[in-house]
């Protein structure tokens, strides 16, 4: 069985993870930044200089294939691929490794001649992590993305999206451009790191993954009334904070007690204004995410939190506004790739497990317009999303030595 080399895709890792590298390790690599830029034109490079044609789509997602140079219906490919945006101060793992993997399949694939009747192709989904917008590229290349709402998609900094992409020599309004010719894709396989601390618990080598959450996510605004911090008296004081501080909690609560057991929330990001010490918080603007493998659970906890929010509002005599901000659909993975990878894996004499992924991922845009699948490799301590995120070089290497097995496995069906 050929087998991918590991020196070669390490040194790539550790290559793309000098773009937006920082100094105590990790990346902060947002979509469109100049780091993100760079990293995009050495990795057009990268493809290239691996004897792949290369391109990019007006939503800026990433290209490479052997001579099949655009998506055609005729010749439906085999495509793998993840993303190059980070998280801030995120791992360098999370997405390169199975934008670098995919390519040092193809690579490896076309150095060997290996048989293959479908044509193979790699993609580099644009803002995965949704710094604008979640999955954005993915969503454009399916057909997903509600091209009215670009105009409006904005950064919780509150940098626009049609002004990120300008700067990187893209015009946002014609994303909708990337949507893919129904039937060009015979299938998708991603391969990712867990992000989480199941695999490694359990001493499993590969997880296939069966399915993929959904994301809501919901600016939430508590309204009260700014007051001087040292003269107005305790009971008269309407604080936003204290309102939007006993709301994230009873939301937690909610959601582990009435939840699937799976369902999991989070804030990521609070402001409250005006946003000083001797002002008491007239207004405080909360991001609130919910998870869940199941869609009916997940619509329904969305509409509980949303009502909690109002009671607590009328309780402590303030306002609330709720405003959904996205919502991914949970996906399930195609049986074939599922058993595609599980058979990798068994002829590679490795260990496996089915799982649902907690993470979001560009493979559940997929599952919309194609078989779609997901490998994962075990997470050293479950640690992502944070610098010191990082896998075993031997995962990374039965990570990518299945992916190979299941590309050219499925480029035989
Ligand atoms: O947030 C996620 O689930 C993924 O890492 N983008
Ligand atoms: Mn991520
Ligand atoms: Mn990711």
């Amino acid at each position: 069985m050929i087998r991918a080399s590991l020196p070669r895709l390490e040194s790539r890792l550790q290559a793309l993870a000098r773009f937006g590298g920082l100094p105590g390790g990790g990346v902060t690599r947002p979509a469109w930044s100049p780091p993100h830029e760079e990293a995009r034109a050495w990795l057009l490079g990268e493809i290239r200089a691996a004897g792949l044609e290369a391109w990019v789509d007006a939503a800026g997602n990433i290209f490479g294939g052997a001579g099949t140079g655009r998506f055609d219906p005729g010749r439906a490919v085999v495509l793998t691929g993840s993303h190059i945006d980070s998280v801030p101060e995120g791992g360098i793992l999370d997405g390169a490794l199975g934008v670098l993997a995919g390519l040092e399949c193809l690579e490896t694939i076309q150095e060997t001649s290996a048989p293959h009747r479908r044509p193979l192709a790699l993609a580099a989904w644009s803002d995965e992590e949704g710094r604008y917008g979640s999955l954005f590229g993915s969503r454009a290349f399916c057909g997903l993305l509600d091209a009215a709402r670009i105009p409006e998609m904005t950064a919780v900094d509150g940098e626009r999206l049609v002004d990120a992409m300008a700067r990187a020599g893209f015009d946002a309004r014609r994303a909708g451009e990337a949507r893919v010719p129904a039937g060009a894709v015979a299938a998708y396989v991603e391969l990712h790191i867990e992000q989480g601390p199941r695999l490694e618990e359990a001493g499993i080598q590969i997880g296939v993954v069966e399915g993929i959450v959904g994301v809501r996510r919901a600016r939430v605004v508590f309204t009260g009334q700014a007051d001087h911090a040292g003269t107005t008296p305790m009971e008269r004081r309407r604080d936003a904070f204290l309102a939007a501080a006993e709301w994230a909690l009873k939301a937690r609560e909610l959601v582990v007690r009435r939840g699937s057991g799976r369902s999991v929330t989070n804030v990521g990001v609070v402001s409250v204004h005006p946003g000083v010490t001797n002002i008491v918080p007239g207004r405080a603007e909360l991001v609130h995410e919910i998870r869940e493998p199941d869609a009916a659970v997940l619509v329904r906890l969305a509409r509980r939190v949303e009502g909690l929010a109002r009671r607590v509002a009328t309780r402590r005599g303030l306002e609330v506004e709720v405003r959904p901000m996205s919502a991914t659909t949970p996906a399930r993975c195609a049986p074939r790739v599922q058993a595609v990878i599980e058979d990798a894996a068994a002829r590679l004499g490795l260990t496996r497990q089915r799982l649902y992924s907690a993470a979001g991922h560009d493979a559940q845009n997929l599952a919309a317009v194609t078989d779609a699948g997901m490998i994962f490799i075990p997470s050293a301590g479950g640690r992502s999303h944070r610098v010191d995120e990082t896998s075993d070089r031997e995962a990374i290497e039965r990570g990518a030595n299945v992916l190979l097995h299941s590309l050219l496995a499925l480029a035989e069906q």
